[in-house]
């Protein structure tokens, strides 16, 4: 018994200091905060309204009743009910749902007991996030937050093009079985808390829910409402982990099981796909078409690179090279000469890569600079990216990246809008 305990104890100690996510991720190492701020108690009841009871009576009776009013879902489920957390990085988009419809992209119930489900829900009064408290029989909500301004800038940062935030659930008491649920915060690069639950699970299973509806048909489109609602946009959940042993795991198919990805028809969506972008740790939801960009390459011969800045080759770069050695003075820098587009405000996406957390300026047609935070990819060959937006003007533009006072990382190319 006693290296037994020994060893979970260990597990849950250990559990937010051998953080080990790839790509713009929260440092390894980073400490506990503060608390997310948020409603409890029956503030948060009323906060989640229909969706929460919807949520609730997800029963056999209520799934048979899918034709007038579907709910279905799919995602991942664990093997190894000895784990003792859960990470995953997901998505936040900016929506509001008609129809009476709720998207859950995703839920997170660990395995291993786990109190607390997080579900990210896309709702007819804005996007939220939950704690779900299953244990001892609450079976309420036990915090939630609206997604609004305020969240984003606090507890999102830019992950593979999109908007996320990440989420770290571990046991942090054997004793009573207590679960934390953490996020980071991205100003303060801390862990906050988010909730905190104790005793025993009461609800069977244990899963990592991609994508779960609850929809009704609109007349006028033949699909849910929300497949509307939703259209053109793209949710992504990455770094997916599960603690076993006391080390975080990527999850794989040996330690989860999922079905092929299911037609988006299943779920009244036509234009509904689903990617697998790395089983089983990484996964994208897409409905319709992806938003189109004009992509430049940094190492192209009409650029302008100033000073010490180079092309370098690299694996994993698009084209096979990037341009490095800009910033540390304004005499470095990488100058995109040719960027067509109308006038008025581009969404700008830089592809980078940096083996450490950086910054870099970027300015159109010698206009005042914009500073942006480069987070680390996690190494000098992994590419990464984050979005900004720039005002053009009609006609060809120049754009160009540096940083006055620090090294920039090493861009791979950008993407116009
Ligand atoms: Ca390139």
């Amino acid at each position: 018994m006693a290296p037994l305990l020994a060893s979970m104890l260990l597990a849950a100690a250990v559990g937010l200091s051998s953080v080990d996510i790839a790509g713009a991720a929260p440092e390894q190492s980073a400490p506990v905060g503060g608390v997310v701020p948020g409603l409890t108690g029956a503030a948060a009841q009323e906060a989640a309204g229909e969706a929460a009871v919807r949520f609730k009576e997800l029963t056999p009776a209520r799934v048979a009743r899918a034709e007038a009013d579907l709910h279905t879902a799919w995602g991942i489920f664990f093997n190894d009910n000895a784990s003792t957390g859960l990470q995953a990085t997901h998505t936040v988009l900016n929506i509001t749902t008609t129809g009476g419809d709720f998207v859950y992209a995703p839920t997170a119930l660990p395995p291993g007991g786990a109190c607390t489900e997080m579900t990210t829900a896309y709702t007819p009064t804005g996007p939220k996030l939950w704690a779900w408290d299953w244990c001892d029989g609450r079976d309420t909500i036990g915090k939630i937050v609206n997604m609004d301004a305020a969240f984003l800038n606090t507890y999102t940062t830019t992950v593979n093009g999109h908007r996320a935030y990440t989420m770290d659930e571990h046991r942090t008491s054997v004793s009573g079985n207590v679960w934390s649920v953490f996020l980071f915060n991205y100003q303060t690069n801390a862990w906050d808390l988010f909730y905190s639950s104790g005793g025993t699970k009461d609800i069977p299973g244990s899963t990592w829910d991609f994508f779960e509806i609850y929809t009704t048909v609109n007349p006028a489109t033949g699909a849910g409402f929300y497949c509307q609602n939703l259209a053109g946009l793209t949710l992504e959940a990455s770094a997916v982990k599960v603690m076993q042993n006391g080390t975080w795991v990527p999850a794989s198919s040996s330690n989860s099981s999922l079905s092929s990805p299911p037609a988006g028809s299943r779920f009244d969506c036509p234009s509904l796909t689903f990617t697998i972008v790395h089983a089983n740790d990484d996964w994208i939801a897409r409905i319709g078409p992806p938003a189109q960009g004009t992509s430049f390459e940094a190492e192209a011969s009409g650029n302008t690179r100033g000073g010490q800045a180079a092309v370098r080759s690299s694996s994993g770069a698009s084209g096979g090279a990037l341009v490095g050695w800009i910033g540390n003075g304004t005499a470095n820098f990488l100058q995109f000469n040719n960027i067509t587009g109308t006038a008025g405000a581009h969404q700008i996406t830089i592809f980078y890569a940096s083996g450490a957390n950086r910054s870099l300026t970027i300015s159109a047609n010698g206009g005042a600079a914009t500073s942006v935070n480069t987070p680390t990819t996690g190494g000098w060959d992994t590419v990464g990216s984050v979005t900004t937006t720039v005002n053009l003007n009609a006609g060809t533009n120049i754009l160009r990246i540096g940083n006055p006072t620090g090294w920039a990382p090493d861009i791979d190319r950008i993407m116009v809008l």
